[in-house]
């Protein structure tokens, strides 16, 4: 039997790699073997992307590279992690997958969406979640929970989440726009409130693919 895929997206800050942890801890307790991963990441090789593309550094990635990069990435966590784990009948869920290129370098960055929707074809050979939770958080409120936890672990905000106030509200809108266009994978969830709030929309959304 195939397993099931789960991916969280959103802007940063939303409460993505939370969620996702405490949902995989949850559906472990029902006796699920469950695959939690992460993108850009999620083998070794990817994880050195990871690194490639988020660092500050003197050459960083042009446009083009960056989307090459996370598609790098993405093909190798697919083909030696994520399908293994559904051929094997496991759930995986993901923090951060193919809708995170449509909305930060289709959206937010102003590549052609269709050019990456192909693109990510190639990478994924059509891999798509069985649900994708969109964890919205309005810039404010994302930029809010950023310094804070920079303020806590006394770091920085990295290359990407430099990026301007426009880049940001492009990008949620992205995110919201992908969602309308596939009212059948998509639910959105308003993570600006309680955590607890949060935790629930995610197991009913998860009712939805049992
Ligand atoms: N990227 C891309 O450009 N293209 C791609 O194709 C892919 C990715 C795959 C990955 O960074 C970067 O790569 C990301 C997109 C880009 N860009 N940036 N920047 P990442 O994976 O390291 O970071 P992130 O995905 O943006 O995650 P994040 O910043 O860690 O946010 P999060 O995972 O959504 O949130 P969190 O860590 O669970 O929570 C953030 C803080 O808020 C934390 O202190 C929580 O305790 C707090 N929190 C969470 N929920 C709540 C609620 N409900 N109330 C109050 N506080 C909360």
């Amino acid at each position: 039997m195939q397993g099931k895929f789960i991916t969280f997206e959103g802007p940063e800050g939303g409460g993505k790699s939370t969620h996702a942890k405490e949902l995989a801890d949850a559906l472990r307790a029902e006796g699920k073997t469950v695959l939690e991963t992460r993108e850009p990441g999620g083998t070794r090789l990817a994880e050195l992307i990871r690194g490639l593309v988020r660092e500050e550094r003197e050459d960083p990635p042009v446009t083009r590279s960056e989307v090459l990069l996370f598609l790098a990435s993405r093909a190798q966590v697919v083909a030696n992690a994520i399908r293994p784990a559904l051929a094997r009948g496991e759930w995986v869920v993901c923090d951060r997958f193919s809708d995170s290129t449509f909305a930060y370098q289709g959206y937010g960055r102003g590549i052609d969406v269709a050019l990456l929707k192909d693109l990510n074809e190639f990478a994924t050979e059509g891999l798509k979640p069985d649900l994708t939770i969109l964890l919205d958080v309005p810039p404010d409120v994302s930029r809010a929970r950023l310094a804070e936890r920079q303020c806590a672990t006394a770091t920085s905000a990295d290359r990407i989440e430099s990026a301007g106030e426009l880049f940001h509200r492009r990008l949620r809108d992205g995110f919201l726009e992908l969602a309308r266009q596939e009212p059948s994978r998509f639910v959105v969830i308003d993570s600006s409130g309680p955590r607890e709030e949060v935790s629930r929309g995610v197991m009913k959304a998860v009712d939805r693919i049992r």
